[in-house]
């Protein structure tokens, strides 16, 4: 225990360190401010052995390559030019895009012009929504800022480099999958590189709201807790709050931190909800910087094994979704992708997604707001992690923070994962449990939970089972998640009849992850793998097992469409597809995902 504390307390100090480095910050709300874009062509240069940083003596390179438009060196010598490079689009990852880059794991170096005029009293950030894996930016020749992490969005400080008239972004991505990275060797998805989402800068006053947390209290009260940090303001710095619609409006003087706090009392106040997903327009002002959101409130809490939505048991009826494209394949990101994927979520009568495994696409939560869609949103933390390293800990502290800071203000998040199937071992422990700390310090008015494993006693008398809960993550979790495959990759698919659930703790339990492989189009026997039919069968054996277990109190089912994985080869069948999809990736919906529906139809017409 004594190690632990100790341990703790130095990694604490180092994700400060991280966060006080100064060269990249995360600035909350970014989509909602005034921003130059710079999505569209950028120009490329596919660079295997990393010479950019590298010199042929493997020493890294004192002024680095590929930082300018063309080598600035006098001796004539030019071997690269990125006006003359070929382009891609961004946001977009670059397997999809180029043929030659499918399988492509290593350094892509991006170039960008834009035209700029430097206003006075105004600070410019460039942000970069995700870029996988490791990303280094420079503007017009000169280090902007370093980023680890391939899902969360970071803004680079660049007041000081950008000029009037004509300047230039470079951005080196690199998406080599390593043992201590998180997420590390091995992971069933296509491991998309390059740029994936937008790219603006963002221009903000010298002092400007940089963080900001507005939520209903937990209970079932009515009071509105408003949280803000000024950044570059010192003690007495005047914030003040505004939710029109409701009459409220305070002004409060931020901390020498720069940290202010309000709380309003709002009686009228309209919970969201998804059937109502009703989101209020709030103002925060302070020295001359104006942010405007759409929030909704709402209560989230954990009675024994009850979810309570604005203080009521809910079921969650939930499925999975992989950000990836529909009918395009490739990373997904925009609002297009995110009408389709919930759309379909709707039509199959969910009222929860569990967007695995990795933050999506801030417009997926904005959407979900909207159409009040309720959210489990997870960290990379995947499988095999380097449970033992200081670093790989500070790395997924630093992601999951990341995406606690970018989206807590959106009523549709109620559940953070800190992990998928990870392994019962000591390391992996304290590993998660520090995790678990970490998501409830930055924000305490949500549930955590995480995907386990479960173990399985078969009674050899009669052949019944019995699926114990007892991972003593547990124990730290707020919400049990469990992911288990009968009739996949665990007997066929009528073990669920025979199967019972029992589980250490009084909990809810989510049934994060069930389901199989079909080839959209291919029918057979209900008893031949790969068919609809096979599916079909899977979903109504769990269905009916599911219904018996007392403590359930949600399901999102894997998943809601076929997405590419490296590790799913058979031709004809798979061709580098996870089919488990209740959608094909061109849009056929399998009769599973029928079945399903039925299901989830029932709790309405009750
Ligand atoms: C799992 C993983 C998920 C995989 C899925 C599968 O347990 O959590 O990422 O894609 O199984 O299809 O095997």
């Amino acid at each position: 225990m004594a190690s632990f504390i100790v341990l703790w307390v130095a990694l604490c100090f180092a994700s400060v360190a991280f966060a006080a480095d100064g060269s990249t910050t995360l600035i909350v709300g970014a989509d909602r401010r005034t921003a130059i874009n710079l999505d569209g062509d950028w120009h490329y240069i596919v660079d295997p052995y990393n010479n950019g940083y590298y010199d042929f003596r493997m020493k890294e390179r004192a002024d680095g390559y590929f930082l300018n438009e063309k080598p600035v060196s006098d001796n004539k010598l030019v071997e690269y030019d990125f006006a003359k490079s070929p382009t891609l689009k961004v946001p977009g990852d670059w397997n999809s895009q180029s043929p030659q880059l499918f399988f492509y794991e290593g350094t892509v170096w991006y170039q960008k012009d834009f035209q700029y005029q430097r206003k006075p009293h105004t600070r410019t950030f460039l942000h970069i929504g995700a870029a996988n894996y490791i990303s280094h930016a420079w503007v017009n020749g000169k280090k902007a800022c370093d980023h680890e992490g391939g899902f969360t969005p970071f803004d680079c400080e660049v007041t000081s480099l950008v000029r009037d008239g004509n300047n230039f972004v470079v951005i080196y991505v690199n998406n080599q999958r390593t043992r201590e990275g998180v997420p590390t060797l091995n992971t069933d998805w296509w491991n998309y590189g390059g740029i994936t989402r937008d790219v603006y800068l963002v221009e903000t006053p010298e002092i400007f709201i940089d963080d900001y947390s507005i939520q209903l209290q937990r209970g079932e009260g009515t009071r509105i807790s408003c949280w803000m940090h000024v950044s570059g303001a010192g003690n007495g710095t005047p914030v003040t709050v505004k939710i029109p619609e409701l009459g409220l409006a305070n002004t409060i003087d931020t901390d020498a931190n720069g940290r202010a706090a309000v709380y309003f009392a709002a009686p009228t106040v309209q919970r969201w909800s998804p059937e109502k997903p009703k989101l209020y327009s709030v103002e925060i002002s302070a020295a001359g910087d104006t942010i405007k959101d759409d929030i909704g409130f709402r209560s989230i809490e954990v009675k024994g094994d009850n979810i309570l939505l604005n203080g009521k048991s809910i079921f969650l009826r939930g499925i999975s979704i992989h950000a990836e494209a529909p009918y395009r394949s490739g990373r997904a990101w925009s609002e297009q992708d995110a009408e389709t994927l919930l759309g379909w979520a709707k039509e199959l009568g969910a009222n929860f997604v569990r967007l695995a495994h990795y933050p999506h696409d801030e417009r997926m939560l904005r959407l979900a707001d909207r159409m009040g869609i309720l959210v489990w949103s997870e960290v990379p933390v995947y499988w095999m992690i380097d449970w033992e390293s200081p670093a790989t800990l500070a790395n997924a502290t630093n992601q999951l923070y990341e995406m606690i800071h970018r989206d807590r203000n959106r009523a549709s998040i109620v559940l953070w994962s800190v992990a998928n199937e990870t392994p019962n071992t000591p390391a992996r422990l304290w590993f998660l449990r520090n995790l678990i700390h970490t998501a409830h310090a930055e924000d305490p008015t949500r549930p955590v939970t995480a995907a386990l494993l479960v173990n399985t006693v078969t009674n050899s008398d009669d052949g019944t089972r019995t699926k114990i809960l007892d991972d003593p993550l547990g124990e730290y979790l707020d919400v049990l998640g469990c992911n288990e495959y009968i009739g996949w990759y665990e007997g066929p698919p009528e073990w669920a009849s025979r199967t019972q659930w029992r589980s250490k703790y009084n909990k809810p339990l989510i049934m994060s992850e069930f389901g199989g492989d079909a080839k959209a189009g291919l029918h057979g026997a209900p008893t031949e793998r790969w068919t609809e039919e096979y599916q079909e069968t899977i979903y109504r054996q769990q269905i009916a097992m599911l219904k018996q277990i007392s403590f359930l109190r949600g399901l999102s089912p894997w998943i809601l469409m076929d997405f590419r994985s490296p590790r799913r080869t058979l031709p004809g069948v798979q061709d580098y597809y996870n089919r488990k999809g209740l959608i094909s990736n061109d849009g056929q919906k399998k009769k599973a995902f029928f079945v399903l529906q039925e299901y989830y139809k029932s709790f309405t017409a009750q």
